[in-house]
Parts: C-alpha cells; structure tokens; sequence
C-alpha cells in the first residue's frame, strides 16, 4: 500500500496490510477534517531500508506530523522517531496472541529522549491519532482549528442524555 494526496502533511504508516483495518481510522478523521496524508506500508523488520528512506526524508518532504501503527514486536514508532524530529504518533495494533498488550508496551516504553505520543491499542487509538495529530497542525492553521472545533462541536451534540433518546 502506498496512496499520496497533493502535498501530504500527515504521513500514516504502518509494519504490514493487515494494519490498515486500524489505521484506516486515522485515516478517516483526516479525510472527515480536510488534512492531506499519505498512506505507506513500512516494516521496521521486514523493510528497514524502506524504514530509513521514509523517515530521514519525511521532513524534508514535507511532513509535519507521523502517524506509525504496528502490531507484536512493535518497533517501527520508535525506530521512525529516532530518525525524524517529526513528532511521531504510535498505534498499538492489537496482536492475536496478546490482545496488543504487547504491541502497546512496545510503543509506549520509550527511553528518555526519543518521545513517541502513544495512544491506546486499536481503532480508538487509530482514531485519535488522526485528531491528535489535526490537533498538532491545528496549532497554525486557523482554518483547520475551525474544522476541528466544529468536529468536536458534533460529536458532543451527538450524545444523548438517556438511554431513550
Ligand atoms: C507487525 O507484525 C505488523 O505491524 C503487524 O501488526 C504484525 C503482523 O504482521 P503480518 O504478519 O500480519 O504481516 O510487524
């Protein structure tokens, strides 16, 4: 998998295609927000060439903020932010023998110095990658700020008060 918009500003990457029915979700609250992102598949284990290439070039392309999923031995996050001084956000994909714990430690345990803003394991994780890292654009682009305010705005005029409504 490999897709680009005009002029990426997020870049989703993930270790293998069976992530994308996760990351899809991130995917989904940048199209839902108007924020241009490009999708790639990047093995820490498998492509670590590919690894490499991808994060010493993601700032110079363009990039502002990484989004990195990954599942098991999960350590493409990690990897691709001590390569990059993007901020790097990690999803846990959950993994079939350990329900993702182990993906989640993997991401989140990082030693002093090489932050990874890790979210929690799965869609929801996925999910507020995307809006975190809306959130990190947001910061200076009005616009977007505006598109992300409204976002908000919905989704708590989207909750009901009781369980009748
Ligand atoms: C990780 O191993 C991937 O991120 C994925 O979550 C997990 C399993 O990969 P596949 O065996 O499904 O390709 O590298």
């Amino acid at each position: 998998m490999a897709s680009a918009q005009t002029d990426p500003k997020v870049g989703i990457i993930m270790g293998s295609r069976s992530d994308w029915p996760v990351m899809t979700r991130a995917a989904e609250i940048l199209d839902a927000l108007g924020v241009a992102y490009e999708t790639k598949i990047v093995s820490a284990h498998r492509t670590p060439d590919r690894l490499y290439d991808y994060a010493k070039g993601a700032k110079a392309r363009g990039l502002k903020v990484v989004i990195a999923g990954a599942g098991g031995a999960a350590h493409l996050p990690g990897m691709a932010a001590s390569m990059t001084p993007l901020p790097v956000i990690g999803v846990p994909v959950q993994s079939k023998s350990l329900k993702g714990l182990d993906s989640l430690l993997s991401i989140v345990q990082m030693p002093a110095g090489v932050p990874v803003a890790t979210v929690a394991i799965g869609e929801a994780g996925a999910a507020n990658a995307g809006l975190l890292a809306a959130s990190i654009l947001a910061t200076s682009d009005d616009a977007l700020a505006d598109r992300l305010d409204k976002w908000r705005a919905a989704q708590t005029s989207s909750v009901a008060e009781t369980v009748e409504d």
